[in-house]
């Protein structure tokens, strides 16, 4: 029976579960937590029994490393950034159930439980190989420890994991030229013995439950596995020897620890077992639905290795859909933790107060569901402003305060319908319609868009009925028009709080419903009757100016000039040349008299300057780094000998000296005291 059809008991909901070796960016919350926070609003909107399982990521070698870098303990580098990202998705109003962490005892405990089933069951292969070891640091380097050159793209910064730049899985011994990145040393293999989940044994079964099974999964997903599987599955470690992580039990494992993509995804079964002590039913009972939510780099782990490890283990339950989202770009360029290029969700609460629902709002909008997207600060501030403020926030206040004007905020009791408002009426119920079924399918953004609908339905029903002209000739039928639109806006507040809780909350407060939400009754039944009460309202949406998305995209500019300075590589030193050859360049200090842009162009200044010897004009590239009046007056050291040129029907006689610092900015040089011009340079 498909998805779509089958009547599930219950839904368990998963997220992936955020390394806690730095903050949350909005590639993450699009790609992941909003979807999955849409997906399970909605379902309790709908009284199902659903629950939304998350929690931090603490092993592994992300954390290890990081702590290296910042020179503190592991430990430090997962409380730190728990308790940051706890805090960033509540503020942000992510709704999960729990938010656990895979440093608890119980999980330790669970994950230890499955291993020692599957290591009693037999179903694991016990292999000793020759692993990379750094002699330096006395270390095997596993997975993020060793770089090197990726075999199948050529990325030279390639992990001993993954391939960051095509997204290929690689083992250490893959990468050519391999690299320590604890001590940057070459490394010599060493025998070590490992345990290994067998998922070439595993593979029949993957392809007949995926390829055959679940066709409907996103394409992007269905595509990678079916790459994976046509590749042919090979045996995975699932130990490590690393001293952070999951002690391996098992006698003789001394110094070993569970690889962290063993232990992670059962963090998903360790946190609802720590939620409700009715955790098996999710777990075990086939009428759950569990659907992860993931990024793609995690599409193998999800849908290949873990139920792998369900189906060896064999009393849990797998999958039913993994809606895993491609990456977003922030202003056309690839979102870096390293590189500090990001918006982080805890700035970005700080930064725009009660604002949680606009960027919600944007990155549902703009959403990567089946291909990369970019994030703008533009886009948001666009779609703030002629979507949320002038459709949405428009039609709801006006409505709300022309209810408040006339009828002294009661809901109207109309005393005739026209068929075009029985026709509007009767939209809700399709919108509703259309949003639930884009989001049963996973379809998020075509969900927004859908749902929007009501905002774009309201606003034209109350531009083509003008109730505030209507009122002067007919206020009877405006109690008409007003009742409409007050069905309407509930109705918003209902079908679109998955999307943006925060401001369908205040809307039912306004409203006086707070308390009554329920997905059924919309279109179904009157949502506000007549005679009912409503609140004093305010805005719900506001402009966003100019200067504020400036002061972002100003934040960016200096991360990038930052970026850029720390990257510094001085260009290599050119070839040799005599001293006569250098002493045939004759160089002196000038002044600059006069300055002026040339015509159609942007590079060029004409120049007039002073070398001392006589005053004459250059043409210099320098009009996007300084402003003719800026200039007129400055020292400057310049070749006077230069061949001249014509540039632009403009003969121009010598050339400034300039050095261009790391972030590409020109810089003039100048004498350190006062001094004439025309004095020679040697
Ligand atoms: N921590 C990887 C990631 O953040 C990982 C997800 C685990 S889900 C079980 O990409
Ligand atoms: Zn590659």
């Amino acid at each position: 029976m498909s998805e779509q059809t089958k009547q599930y008991k219950r839904i368990l909901v998963t997220s992936a579960l955020p390394y806690a070796n730095g903050p949350i960016h909005i590639g993450h919350m699009a790609g992941v937590y909003i979807p999955s926070d849409i997906y399970v609003r909605y379902q309790r909107l709908r009284h199902r029994d659903v629950i939304h399982v998350c929690g931090s990521d603490e092993h592994g070698v992300a954390i290890t490393m990081r702590a290296r870098k910042e020179g503190i303990t592991p430990q430090d580098v997962i409380d730190k950034y728990h308790a940051l990202n706890k805090k960033a998705f509540e503020d942000f109003g992510i709704s999960f159930d729990i938010y656990s962490r895979t440093s608890s005892d119980i999980h330790t405990q669970t994950s230890q439980e499955i291993f020692k089933k599957l290591y009693n069951d037999g179903k694991f292969v016990e292999k000793t190989t020759e692993q990379y070891y750094d002699e330096e640091a006395h270390q095997f380097l596993a997975d993020r420890y060793i770089t090197g050159t990726c075999p199948h793209c050529g990325n030279t910064g390639a992990y001993g994991d993954q391939c960051e730049k095509c997204g290929t899985s690689l083992d250490p011994t893959d990468l050519i030229d391999p690299k320590s990145t604890i001590s940057g040393s070459k490394p010599v293999l060493k025998k070590t013995t490992h345990w290994y989940m067998p998922l070439d044994q595993y593979q029949q079964f993957l392809e007949k439950w995926i390829l055959q099974d679940h066709k409907n999964w996103k394409v992007n997903v269905y595509g990678q596995c079916k790459s994976w599987l046509d590749q042919g599955l090979q045996p995975r470690a699932v130990s490590r020897d690393l001293d952070w992580g999951i002690p391996v039990p098992v006698e003789g494992a001394e110094g070993k620890v569970l690889y962290v993509w063993f232990d992670a995804p059962i963090g998903y079964i360790s946190f609802t077992r720590q939620l409700t002590p009715d955790w098996e039913k999710y777990w075990k009972d086939p009428d759950t639905k569990l659907v992860h939510f993931i990024g793609k780099d995690n599409i193998v782990f999800h849908c290949i290795v873990f139920p792998s490890i369900l189906k060896a283990e064999g009393t849990y339950i797998l999958p039913d859909n993994v809606p895993a989202n491609e990456f977003l770009n922030l202003e056309n360029d690839k979102i870096s933790t390293s590189r500090n290029w990001a918006v982080w969700l805890h700035e970005y609460n700080e930064d725009f107060p009660g604002k949680q629902d606009v960027l919600r709002y944007v990155l549902t909008a703009n959403a990567p569901e089946t291909k990369d997207n970019d994030f703008t600060w533009k886009d948001f501030q666009q779609r703030n402003n002629s979507e949320l403020v002038a459709v949405l926030g428009n039609f709801v206040n006006r409505t709300l305060l022309l209810t408040e004007k006339y009828f002294g905020n009661v809901v109207p009791q109309p005393s005739a319908l026209t068929d075009y408002d029985k026709e509007t009426l009767a939209k809700i119920a399709q919108i509703k319609a259309d949003t639930e079924q884009s989001i049963e399918l996973y379809r998020f953004r075509e969900a927004l868009n859908n749902a929007m609908g009501l905002g774009r339905l309201g606003n034209k029903y109350i531009t083509d009925m003008e109730p505030w002209k209507v009122w002067k000739t007919d206020p009877e039928r405006v109690k008409a028009i007003l009742y409409v639109n007050l069905q309407i806006t509930a109705a918003i507040s209902t079908v679109l709080e998955p999307f943006i809780p925060h401001s369908t909350a205040k809307l039912r407060g306004f409203m006086n419903i707070a308390d009554t939400l329920e997905w059924d009754t919309v279109g179904n039944v009157e949502l506000v009757k007549p005679g009912h009460q409503l609140n004093k309202s305010a805005l719900l949406f506001e402009p966003i100016t100019d200067e504020v998305v400036q002061a972002q995209v100003d934040k960016l500019n200096r991360t990038k000039i930052e970026n850029q300075r720390e990257n510094f590589k001085p260009e290599d030193q050119k070839p040799i040349v005599t001293f006569d050859d250098f002493n045939k360049c004759d160089i002196r200090t000038a002044t600059i008299l006069a300055a002026e842009k040339v015509a159609k162009t942007n590079k060029l200044l004409k120049l007039t300057v002073d070398t001392g010897i006589d005053q004459r004009t250059i043409v210099s590239g320098i009009a996007e780094h300084y402003k003719p009046e800026e200039i007129v007056g400055r020292k400057i050291l310049m070749i006077v000998n230069l061949e001249p040129r014509k540039i632009k029907g403009i003969e121009s006689r010598g050339m400034i000296l300039c050095a261009t610092d790391a972030a590409g900015a020109l810089h003039f040089l100048n004498p350190d005291a006062e001094i004439e011009n025309g004095c020679q340079i040697g």
